[in-house]
């Protein structure tokens, strides 16, 4: 009897214990929620490692691009933003020191050089390339390319760069209908973008069309600049590997830069 009595403690005391541990187990399950959250913390890991990777990327990118951007040359990186694989740059200076495929020349109707930007391009690529636009006029048989239209020519003694795009901007005090005005702008870039896409350029600069001699008002001009410039990456119809936006003054600078950030806040 009495040895019955000590079994049955000895059982009880078996299944208390017992049952203390089975107890346990739900926290054993929050140890293992743990561990997922664990693998979830490491996260910060990864993007150490991206940002590892980053860096290592700006490093190339600062080898290549100290030529394409002309950086020894005084120009300098403002600004860049990445849309569609597409890096949308904005610098600070002067569009004959780039090493891209095209630049796009702020031109007049009848493609035979001018002052500004036209007068710099003319001035380092010489004046071959106004004999190919005029070449390019001949041909179609007229005088003058139609505002906003555009057309491309080598980079005569340009080096380093592939193809000139040729485009008369919009005269702002000429043109009444100022929707017209903003239109013809639009259309310089689409145009000048289509162009440097069928030359299958990856890089592709522009300085700020018609706002110097012909006077279109900067934040009108860089709006449509960026945004149309954006859509087209946007919907895939063009996505080279990079679109340079190139201005002379702090002014330009800003205002662009202005227009970047409302890109970026969309
Ligand atoms: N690099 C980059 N931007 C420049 C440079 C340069 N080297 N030089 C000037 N700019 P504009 P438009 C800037 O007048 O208003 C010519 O005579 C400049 O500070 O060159 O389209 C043509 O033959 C300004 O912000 O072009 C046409 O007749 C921007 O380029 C007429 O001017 C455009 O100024 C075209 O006028």
């Amino acid at each position: 009897m009495k040895l019955n009595i000590k079994r049955i403690i000895i059982l009880f005391a078996v299944s208390f214990v017992f049952s203390l541990l089975s107890g346990c187990l739900p926290e054993d399950s929050t140890g293992e929620e743990e561990a997922v959250a664990g693998s979830t913390n490491r996260e910060p890991i990864s993007k150490e490692d991206d940002k590892g990777n980053k860096e290592n990327e700006d490093v190339e990118d600062k080898m290549d691009l100290e030529k394409c951007f002309g950086l020894s040359a005084g120009n300098k990186k403002v600004e860049e933003i990445i849309i569609n694989k597409t890096k949308l740059v904005i610098l600070k200076g002067d569009i004959t020191k780039l090493q891209v495929d095209a630049i796009v020349n702020a031109a007049n109707e009848r493609l035979q050089g001018g002052g500004g930007v036209d007068g710099a391009i003319g001035k380092a690529a010489g004046h071959e390339i106004y004999a190919e636009c005029k070449a390019i006029l001949d041909e179609r048989k007229i005088t003058a390319l139609p505002t906003g239209e555009a057309v491309v020519t080598s980079a005569g003694k340009l080096e380093g760069v592939k193809h000139i795009i040729h485009t008369p901007g919009p005269r702002w005090t000429q043109i009444e209908d100022k929707e017209l005005a903003a239109k013809l702008l639009k259309n310089s870039y689409v145009n000048s973008l289509k162009l440097a896409k069928e030359k299958n350029c990856e890089t592709v600069a522009f300085p700020s069309i018609s706002t110097g001699v012909f006077a279109y008002p900067l934040d009108q001009a860089a709006d449509i600049a960026i945004s149309n410039t954006v859509n087209m990456v946007k919907d895939g119809e063009y996505t080279p590997s990079m679109v340079i936006f190139i201005l002379f003054g702090d002014k330009e600078v800003d205002t662009y830069t202005a227009a970047f950030a409302k890109i970026k806040n969309n």
